[in-house]
Order: structure tokens, then sequence, then C-alpha cells
């Protein structure tokens, strides 16, 4: 563990040239209160906060332009299929993809199930394996599980080390083993931990597996390119960089999505129907059906301006000099256990942590009163738990708009809560 850096100055800190105050000055929620305190939200693991650019733009599609996309010939439905249009777009130039590679989804749990139904239910037969890793999210285990149970297909688990990285061992053994399928992550919400993501990719498609990645926690953190990663899914969720909830995109590549049937079926995705017969739309029309999250896409676009604004880059830099701050910080708290590896070279802006004596729901409640939200719990990734050997661990995760200041107030909370337990 490194020693403690200084506390910069506070207005003498500065994200993407633009100065950290000013930042925070364009997100509203900021500058509430709770608990008679102000706030410091650490929960951005779970969703970030919105800046001015994104709810005006929200603001402005249901009072400016609200209709339904590609069907009316009027003004406003062309102003919609505008704005939607023109988020895919956005979100294509963010990702390094081609706006036809880029489907609109509910967020990325809804993303990974389209990949896993789509193309499993006609590409996996009984006893295909499908390689996950004991840092997935639910979301990138859950849907493996049903398309394995419909078909037959059978999951193996990748480890990981006690410092949270994945085990290349392990990876290469199972690979070895000629999988179907890597559904893997790019950036543990649990552990902080950057994966060598094209590397991992380059190995599995050399043993001939179709790769999945979960960039939930990546996107939002640095820059991707998917051209570069070379996977075949890749997907993310917008309430995560800074845009609405209720849209997530899953990137596919070309030729797979014009391959795979349509998972879900309905208006807008057809390009024939008569009593017999059903053809579809080209991509990405065939995998959005019905009425599409408009309003939600185009606030993404919104979040994808601002963060391009700033610079991934910088973001995620920020974010890491807040980690390395707060991790030598927390190491001095008696009781602490800190999860993930122990530099900051290799993980994002988030830390997990275990305060013996204080289960993690009490930690999280004590700091609330101290106005700091962090998140207590599995964090929706059990089978990390079982291997971290803890129920629950609490998370204080970073945004581009968070501080040292906010770092200090989480250190004083904690030990706050050692007093209120008599430790
Ligand atoms: N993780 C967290 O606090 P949705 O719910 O679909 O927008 O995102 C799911 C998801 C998938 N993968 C990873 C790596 C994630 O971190 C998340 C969301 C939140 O860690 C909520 S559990």
């Amino acid at each position: 563990m490194s020693p403690a850096a200084p506390t910069p100055a506070p207005s003498a800190v500065t994200v993407g040239g633009r100065a950290l105050e000013s930042i925070r000055a364009e997100f509203p929620i900021l500058h509430r209160e709770v608990k008679g305190q102000p706030l410091s939200y650490l929960d951005n693991g779970a969703t970030v906060q919105k800046p001015e650019a994104v709810i005006q733009t929200v603001d402005e599609y249901y009072r400016l332009h609200n209709a339904n996309v590609h069907r009316g010939i009027h003004t406003l439905s062309e102003e919609a299929t505008n704005l939607y249009e023109g988020s895919r777009a956005k979100v294509a130039g963010l990702l390094g993809a081609h706006p036809r590679e880029i489907i609109f989804t509910k967020n990325v749990t809804s993303a990974i199930n389209l990949a896993a139904q789509g193309w499993g239910a006609d590409n996996l037969k009984p006893g295909d394996r499908i390689v996950l890793t004991e840092m997935e999210h639910h979301a990138n285990i859950v849907p493996w599980h049903l398309i394995a149970k419909r078909t037959g297909a059978v999951i193996e688990w990748v480890g990981i080390d006690d410092e949270g990285r994945l085990d290349r061992e392990s990876l290469t053994a199972a690979l070895s083993r000629e999988p179907r399928v890597l559904a893997i992550t790019h950036v543990s919400n649990v552990l902080g931990t950057i994966l060598p993501i094209s590397e991992i990719v380059a190995e599995a498609k050399a043993a001939g597996a179709l790769t999945l990645v979960d960039g939930a926690q990546a996107v939002p953190k640095m820059p991707v390119n998917v051209a570069e990663i070379g996977a075949d899914f890749y997907g993310f969720t917008g309430h995560k960089l800074y845009g609405p909830t209720g849209i997530g995109v899953l990137y596919g590549r070309r030729e797979i999505l014009d391959e795979m049937e349509p998972f879900e079926g309905g208006g807008s995705m057809i390009n024939k129907v008569s009593k017999d017969e059903v053809t579809w739309a080209s991509v990405p029309a065939k995998f959005e059906p019905g009425t599409p999250p408009i309003a939600q896409a185009a606030g993404l676009g919104a979040g994808v301006d601002w963060v391009n604004g700033i610079g991934l880059e910088a973001i995620g830099a920020h974010e890491r000099e807040l980690t390395a701050y707060a991790l030598p910080r927390l190491e001095e708290i008696p009781g602490m256990t800190l999860f993930g590896p122990s530099d900051t070279t290799d993980r994002a802006g988030l830390i997990s942590f275990d305060l013996e004596g204080v289960h993690p729901h009490d930690v999280s409640e004590i700091l609330d009163r101290h106005g700091v939200a962090v998140r207590a719990g599995h964090h929706c990734a059990q089978p990390l738990m079982k291997r971290l050997g803890v129920a629950a661990t609490t998370r204080a995760s970073f945004a581009v708009y968070n501080t040292t200041e906010e770092v200090d107030r989480l250190v004083e909370g904690l030990h706050d809560a050692r007093r209120v337990f008599g430790l």
C-alpha cells in the first residue's frame, strides 16, 4: 500500500481542465442536505447523479419534442426520431462502433439477457460450456443460467486471486476446454479490479468462444473502444454514465446481429407481417420492439456529450486519485479489511471494505447520519461474496464530482461507527 497522499486544496483541483467546484455546481442534487448534513454521495457504483445538461435535455424533450419515433410523418415525430437516432450515433462514437451495431435496451441487464437468449437459443446445445468469472454481477450470471437451463449448456467458473485479480491460469484452463461463450466483466463492481480485457478477449477468441463483456462499471470510468477490445458483445447502462435510468446499450458485432433471431417481437421490429409469416426489420430495429425509451435515449446522448466535454481519461484519473487518497486512510482504521487490488494501477474508483464488529448495514446507516451515502450488501455478486468469505461489504464508489473532503467525511463517519459500537 502506498503512503497517504497529501490533501490537495479543494479550489486547486481540476478534472479535464475544469475546476472541480464548477463541475460540482452543475449537479443540483449535490447541494441538498441529508439529515442536516451536506450530502457526500459515494454510491456512484449504484447510479451516478445527473448534471443540469442531462436534466434539461429530458425536460426539453417532454416540453418541446415529445412524439413517437420512426412513425409519424410530422415535425414532432421527426424531431423525436432525430434525437433518438442522434443519441445512437453519439453512443456509437463513444464506443468506436457503427450506429447499426448499437441496440438500445432498458439497462445492461436487459442487454445481457438479449445477447444470452438471442444468441444462445440457436447456438447452444447440451453440454456446451459457458465460462463466467467469480467476480460477475448477477446481471452477467443469471441470464446465462436461464439459457443454460433451456439448452442444456453448462456453466464453468474462473476464479480470482487473493488481491481480487482474475486467475489467468484458471481462465486459460477453462478456455482449453473449448467453451462456446466467455461472459466477463470489464471492471468489478465490488473489487474495482480493471481486467486486461483486450488480452482476455483475444485469448477467448483464439479458443473459439463467443465473447460478451459487461461494461457497466467501465464505460463511466475510462475510454472504451469496442473495436480495440474485439468482443462480440459489449453492454453498459445509461444511468451510470450520467444519463437517466431506463436506458442501456448492447453493442453487437454487425455479422452476429445480422445472423441472430430477435429476442422479443412486436411493432417496429418487422419488415412484413402476414397471417402466416413475419420477416424482420434490419438491425438495430430488429432488436428494439415497441416504443423505445426515447426521452431516456435523448438524456443518454446528453450524458455522452457531457462526459466527452471533460474526457473519460480525466474522469478515471480523478477517481483513481480519490481511491489512492482513500485507501491508506481507510487502512489505518482499526479492524478494517479492504478488498481488491492494493495499488491503483488496475483498479477503478471504488472501494469495498469490512469493518470488524459492525455490520455493513449499520455502517451505512451511521454514515447516512453524517450525510455520507454508501452502499452496503452483497452488491448483486453473491458468488464473489462467498469467495471473499463475507455475506456483505460496505462500498464507497467515486464519480467525477467527488472530493478528498468527502473521503475525509467517510473516514470520520467510520471512526464514529466504531465508537457507536463500543469498539
Ligand atoms: N451494479 C451496483 O451497485 P443495471 O441494473 O442493469 O443498470 O446494471 C446491472 C449491473 C451489471 N453489471 C455490473 C458490473 C454492475 O455493477 C451492475 C449494476 C449496481 O453495483 C447495482 S447492483
